[in-house]
């Protein structure tokens, strides 16, 4: 048997709500595909900052390290900057982890409705490699003069070519794998004069290792009008930190609601544990009605059983969401319906 040490950090908002659905889905599998998993729950939230100062205690890093994979919620809530709980809990980790590659599917399953008018599951289909690291979010800058007239700002965008290269290379093996064989690029060397069109360079010397994958680029406000316009032209999608982060929130919807997005942040050398969280955030406005749709956290659920080398388990899990969406009418408020979040959860397990 296969036994797996897990760190659940369920954090804030619905993601208290969604995380145990996905580790009763997961629990469901275990049996049929011999796999144990030990989870280990961490209270570090919004509630911990308020309580303590602090997102999670100074050595919560090296605490982490000792698991196999994190599984985590959301993070964030009223009352805390958001930009105090994300660089305070899931910035650390990413970074700290070397988690240099976030990994979003993008697909409209069976049974989903898309708001895109004759859309349908063979037309959404594709994955975002957004780059984890570095890029946008940057701790370089600064702000001089605060309250007068001449406040200033600066902050800096980073990109080094061992990550750039790293998170192309990620992409062109993953379109390897695919039918389409087909990368994309989500560019803006027309308006950011530096960083971007060194991003072009090397998207176009790493493309070259790869000549029998298709390749074009597109600045990212047409790309994210293509997206709704023509969501079947992408197969793999490679974009920055920040440019990756706003396509997979557009990526989802069109595909019938963010709800259902999941995503890995991967550590490619396995030196360090990777985390496997929902694409959407904490929802204070729907927290604590118990109607957060848990298919997110579910599916992230199934990433990590596939990092974790169990893809036939992971695929079971899949599966059986889709037999949930296919077969009945059991949907969250999000996808048009009334039901709950375990409710639903319940179902995904039965599936199993
Ligand atoms: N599921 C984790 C979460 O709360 N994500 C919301 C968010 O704003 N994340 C920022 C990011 O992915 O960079």
């Amino acid at each position: 048997m296969a036994s797996y040490k897990i760190a659940v950090i369920p954090g804030d908002g619905i993601g208290k709500e969604v995380v145990p659905e996905g580790i009763r889905v997961l629990e469901a599998v275990t049996g049929r595909f011999d796999i144990s998993f030990k989870w280990d729950e961490f209270t570090w939230s919004c509630e911990t900052y308020a309580r303590t100062g602090r997102m999670m205690p100074e050595d919560g890093i090296e605490q982490l390290r000792q698991y196999d994979a994190i599984f985590l919620g959301a993070v964030g809530f009223p009352g805390v900057s958001d930009h105090v709980s994300l660089w305070g809990l899931l910035i650390p980790i990413r970074r700290q982890m070397q988690q240099c590659i976030n990994l979003r599917p993008v697909r409209m399953l069976q049974g989903m409705v898309s708001p895109l008018k004759d859309r349908g599951p063979e037309d959404i289909d594709f994955f975002i490699v957004r780059e984890n690291n570095e890029g946008e979010y940057s701790e370089i800058g600064g702000r001089i003069y605060s309250g007068t007239e001449d406040e200033t700002v600066v902050q800096e965008t980073v990109f080094t070519r061992q990550g750039v290269n790293r998170v192309m290379r990620f992409a062109f093996e993953l379109a390897r794998g695919r039918k389409a064989r087909h990368v994309t690029s989500a560019t803006k060397s027309n308006g950011i004069i530096h960083t971007m069109p060194f991003w072009d360079e090397r998207f176009a010397a790493i493309a070259a290792e790869y000549p029998n994958i298709r390749t074009d680029q597109y600045h990212i406000d047409i790309l994210t009008a293509n997206f709704v316009l023509h969501p079947d032209w992408f197969d793999i999608v490679v974009a920055s930190n920040l440019f990756g982060d706003i396509l997979s929130d557009l990526g989802p919807a069109i595909a019938g609601t963010i709800g259902i997005a999941p995503s890995a942040n991967i550590n490619p050398t396995r030196e360090h544990p990777s985390m496997f969280e929902p694409v959407h955030g904490s929802a204070p406005d729907i927290a604590g009605k118990g109607i957060a749709n848990p298919i997110a956290q579910i599916w992230s659920g199934a990433m990590m059983l596939d990092h974790l080398g169990h893809t036939e388990a992971a695929v079971a899990v899949e599966e059986a969401i889709e037999t949930v969406l296919r077969t009945s009418k059991l949907r969250t408020p999000d996808m048009g319906g009334r039901a709950t979040t375990s409710e639903l959860g319940k179902a995904i397990e039965e599936a199993i």
